[in-house]
């Protein structure tokens, strides 16, 4: 190499450096001149596409359902301001909620599950890694009549290994020990064997919560979003079942020991034990004396447990039972279109020739109804999970996330611990 030549690249290398410096200081004015000056409380977020956007702040339940009243919205309007203008509903909380770290109390999740584990449950469990802070998230795990030796599910095993106890702890569901443990139950037995049809699912949801605490999500429920704005709101909630003026308890907060868990739980000792989810208005209505489905007692119930509209938690349940005519993304007519391996008519609206396309080049993880916060399936346990349909494009990116190989919404790889 000649002497000329080396002139040449170290002119070349100190112009590119110049070069590269102005692009990012162009590129970081850019950014750090277009945050408002509010912002200063909340973490600035390191550029990426997907952030963790004001992970110390807290959603406005009031203020996302002035966007979300299903009587006066659409779902894809609803979703598009979830998507698009946190600024707008996650506000600065009234005390500070807990730093992510391992000094503070976890946010805690819980599942109950009857049966060996499968691969569906295994799914939620890859999707709360795949979305929750890890360093301050927990998912236990309710298991009756299910695997001795987790480590040997061909599902969850490897999971069981690499997350448990620290972030998935798989718990022995054991009727006698929960119900003995407070006398709020009184008589259970009693009341268990002479009415068999006690349904369980719906009954330990509110036996855990109001023993440990945090947020309960059916197996058929995925985690979409960071949950910390939603489960450190301050209040107790659930959502609503399609579009009755019922609870759907498949998504559930509720505060330990607290007076709305201790008013649902007395009032269904009262009934034989029956927590069926449309029982849970009359439960949080008794001893007042409105009557039912007006403003005054919409107004009573949300107090006691705040009534979230469908899109939060299950964005496609509308369309699905022909409520409203939605254009969602993915636009997907109804439950079963998730496990379809072949494109959905309409799927992708934008896009003229499907044909040209196969599934995989065009459903992607992280454009699966952006802005809800959790996705419910409703049962479809026994369809196959395969790679090309929605829920196996899903799975192999929570695999890929999980192997440490690809990031996951936030734009994180996985920390190794
Ligand atoms: C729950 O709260 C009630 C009344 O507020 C109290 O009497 C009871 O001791 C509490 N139970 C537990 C387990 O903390
Ligand atoms: C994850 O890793 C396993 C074993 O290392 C491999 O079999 C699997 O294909 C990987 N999956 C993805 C989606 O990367
Ligand atoms: C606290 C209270 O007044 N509880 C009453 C509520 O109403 C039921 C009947 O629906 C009574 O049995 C409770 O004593």
């Amino acid at each position: 190499m000649g002497q000329n030549n080396l002139t040449n690249i170290i002119r070349n290398k100190y112009f590119i450096t110049v070069i590269v410096l102005i692009i990012v200081f162009d590129f970081l004015y850019t950014i750090f001149s277009d945050s408002p000056p509010s912002n200063d409380q909340f973490t600035v977020p390191p550029p990426g596409l997907f952030i963790r956007k004001r992970p110390n702040g807290i959603l406005d339940a009031d203020r996302v359902m002035k966007r979300c009243d299903m009587k006066f919205s659409l779902v894809e309007n609803c979703l598009e301001y979830l998507d698009k203008k946190e600024d707008d509903y996650i506000i600065e909380p009234p005390s500070p909620i807990p730093q992510c770290n391992e000094n503070e109390p976890p946010m805690l999740f819980h599942v109950f599950w009857r049966g060996m584990i499968t691969d569906k449950l295994t799914l939620q469990m890859k999707s709360f890694l795949y979305t929750q802070p890890l360093e301050c998230s927990k998912l236990y795990v309710w298991l009756q009549d299910s695997d001795t030796d987790i480590d040997l599910n061909p599902f969850a095993g490897k999971i069981y290994e690499k997350f448990s106890p620290k972030n998935i702890e798989f718990k022995k569901w054991d009727t006698k020990e929960q119900l003995d443990s407070d006398p709020l139950y009184k008589g259970w037995e009693n009341i268990m064997s002479r009415h068999s049809s006690v349904s369980f699912s719906d009954l330990v949801r509110f036996v855990v919560l109001n023993r440990y605490g945090g947020m309960y999500m059916d197996g058929d429920v995925l985690f979409l979003r960071d949950m910390r704005p939603l489960y450190h709101s301050g209040i107790d909630f659930s959502y609503k079942w399609s579009f009755k003026s019922e609870y759907n308890t498949a998504v559930l907060r509720l505060r330990a020991n607290g007076t709305t868990s201790r008013k649902i739980i007395s009032q269904a000792m009262l009934n034989k034990m029956n927590f069926h989810p449309f029982e849970i208005k009359n439960y949080l209505l008794a001893n007042t004396s409105v009557s039912l489905d007006t403003a005054t007692t919409k107004s009573i119930y949300n107090s006691h447990l705040y009534m979230f509209s469908v899109p939060l938690f299950d964005p496609l349940w509308l369309k699905n039972d022909h409520r409203q005519k939605n254009n969602l993304r993915p636009n997907l007519r109804g439950m079963d279109d998730v496990w379809d391996p072949k494109f959905i008519p309409g799927e992708f609206p934008n896009i003229d020739n499907l044909n040209d396309y196969s599934p995989l080049d065009l459903r992607k993880a992280d454009d699966f109804f952006r802005g809800a916060y959790a996705y419910h399936w409703h049962n479809n346990w026994a369809r196959e999970l395969i790679p090309t349909c929605w829920m196996g494009v899903i799975n192999t990116a929570y695999d890929a996330f999980i192997n440490g190989t690809q990031r996951n919404i936030y734009g994180e790889f996985i920390q190794s611990y």
